[in-house]
Order: structure tokens, then sequence, then C-alpha cells
């Protein structure tokens, strides 16, 4: 996304009933959803979620009207990452002077003895890839403030900065993202990682401007567990301080368990707010078995985020 679209995706041509295909979006199990709108198309790009070993490539999913999806099979894959053998998960994708870069966790260093990785990039010329690795390393590698290095979210401030928002294991870092996306530049005390974790932050970071505020959020609860869920906060500056206002996506056990880790879409012209989140249907115990769905977001009149209804429609 270009310019503040990166916050959040716009498009132009919408009714005041805005339809959706319904949820889930799409088959399969896939979560963490990253919504982005490029030229005419909106994209999804999701973790496929699955067992470590076999999350070794993502799918893509575009639409023209948020009804139609198509599927892009393999659009990043790991026989392109020579670091990266499993647990590829959480995309965030930005497009930047024509090129898109496609932010990813790869690995688990939980084990430093098996294995190395971290967040990567890789790059391409369209959306649907094919992605190629950029950097043929890691982006981040290692644990700073506490944060796993995994659930990076890419955010493009009005004043042209990109800043790197990533970190499990309940810890949040900020990054100030040098101009090619190789590295980092430092803040002003010569820092390159700030931790910003808000109160019961656990991973899966997101961040839009609205009325001039920044609006931080983030999935917090159990992962994999029902509680699993979506809070926020509302700042002046993309550093914070970023204080918890409250949950605004959970389960409701009339509908599925587990709602989280999500992405945010916004109708400019007529001001509609999506989510776009992944949630488990009832009756699924499975942790990976997560499901891509979407709903709509509303504010009050102080600018505050309501709990979102989630459904099937
Ligand atoms: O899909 C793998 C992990 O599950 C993500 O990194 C977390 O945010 C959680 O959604």
């Amino acid at each position: 996304l270009a310019g503040t679209m990166l916050l959040s995706c716009t498009i132009q041509d919408s009714s005041a009933q805005q339809k959706t295909s319904g949820n889930p979006l799409f088959p399969g199990w896939y979560a963490d959803p990253e919504v982005a709108k490029f030229d005419t198309a909106y994209w999804i790009f999701p973790t496929y979620s699955d067992i470590y070993e076999k999350q070794v490539f993502f799918d893509a999913f575009s639409s023209k009207d948020l009804v139609h999806w198509n599927k892009h099979p393999r659009i990043l894959d790991s026989s392109a990452i020579k670091w990266a053998n499993r647990a590829m998960w959480a995309p965030a994708v930005i497009e930047k002077d024509g090129k898109y870069f496609f932010f990813f966790g790869a690995n688990d260093i939980q084990d430093p003895s098996r294995d190395y990785g971290g967040i990567g990039v890789a790059v391409a010329d369209q959306p649907a890839g094919p992605y190629k690795d950029y950097l043929g390393k890691p982006l981040i590698d290692k644990l700073y403030n506490g944060a796993q290095p995994i659930d990076q979210f890419v955010f493009h401030d009005k004043d042209g900065q990109y800043y790197i928002y990533y970190g499990g294991w309940g810890h949040c870092n900020v990054a100030k993202l040098n101009n090619d996306f190789t590295g980092f530049e430092p803040f002003e005390d010569g820092s390159y990682f700030k931790e910003i974790t808000p109160e019961k932050y656990v991973e899966g970071p997101f961040m839009f401007i609205r009325g001039g505020k920044y609006y931080f959020m983030w999935s917090e609860g159990g992962w994999g567990g029902p509680d699993y869920s979506v809070a926020y906060a509302i700042a002046d500056s993309p550093m914070g301080p970023f204080k918890r206002i409250g949950k605004i996506l959970q389960q409701d056990p009339k509908i599925a368990t587990g709602a989280g880790h999500h992405s945010i879409l916004h109708e400019e012209k007529s001001d509609k707010w999506f989510i776009i989140y992944h949630r488990r249907p009832l009756g699924e115990t499975h942790a990976n078995h997560r499901a891509t769905c979407i709903d709509e977001m509303h504010f009050d009149a102080k600018g505050n985020i309501l709990p979102v209804k989630i459904t099937f429609s």
C-alpha cells in the first residue's frame, strides 16, 4: 500500500450496503490474515495454518468485491528462502516504489540449537509474486527486549517514516525501518528496538490512524485457546505510550471461538471499517484449525472502537 493507504486500505467505489462473501471468506485453514488494497483489488495474505513442518509456503487471495475470492497458490515457498524450512507465518505486505515487500516469520528460535530464524523479507514486482528472498538472511534474528521475532506489521506514518512493530511471547517492539528495508535507523538515543508492550499484549500488533490518532491493536489471551481476542489503545504518536482501553474482538459461544490476529480495512468513501481476523469454528479443538473471517467495525462519537459483533454473514 502506498502512502497512508498502508494504514487502512481504501476503495473508491462502495455502496452503503457493502456485501462480503460471508464467513469464512474462503475455504481452508488460514490464520493471521493481513489485508491490503493494491490498485483495484483487495488482497489477503494469511498463514497456511497447519503443523510447523507443513507451514512451508504462503497462499494469497484476491477479490474485486470482497465477495468472490481468487486463490493464488504458493506465492512464496520455503524453496526460495534458503534459511527457512518450517513455521512460515503471519505475513505483512507493503508496496513501495513499485515493489511489493513481503515480511514474514520463519522457523522457531525457541530452540536455537535446532532452528535459526526470525523475521524475513521477500520481494516481488506484483502482489501475487513470485517472491524472492530480499536479504538472504532474516531482518531480525535475535531476541530484543524479550520479543519473539514474529508477527511483524509495517506501518507507513504520515511523515513518510516506515515503522515495524513485532513480537510474540508477550513483548512488543517497534523499530524504524531504513529507506530500502535492508535494516534500521536509530532512534534519537542511538537504540534500534524500543519496547512498547501494552498491558495484556500477547502478539499480532497492528496500527492505523483515524482522526489524527494512532490506534494500536494486538492479540491477547491464550494462543490456540477460546479466549484469544483483540484489544487496543489510542496514542498521539506511533511510539505510544499505548494504554490498553479494552477488548473489541472475542469469541461468541454461538458462532466461533478464538477470534484474533487481525488486520483492518477502511473504505474511505463510505467510511466503513472492517476487521479481518481468524477464528475457530464451534466444535473445532485443533489449535491450527483457524479460518479467515471479516466483520464490520464501528466507532463511538468519541472515537473509541465498539465491540465487534462476529457473524456468519
Ligand atoms: O499462525 C502462527 C501464530 O499463531 C501467529 O504468529 C500468532 O499470531 C498466532 O496467530
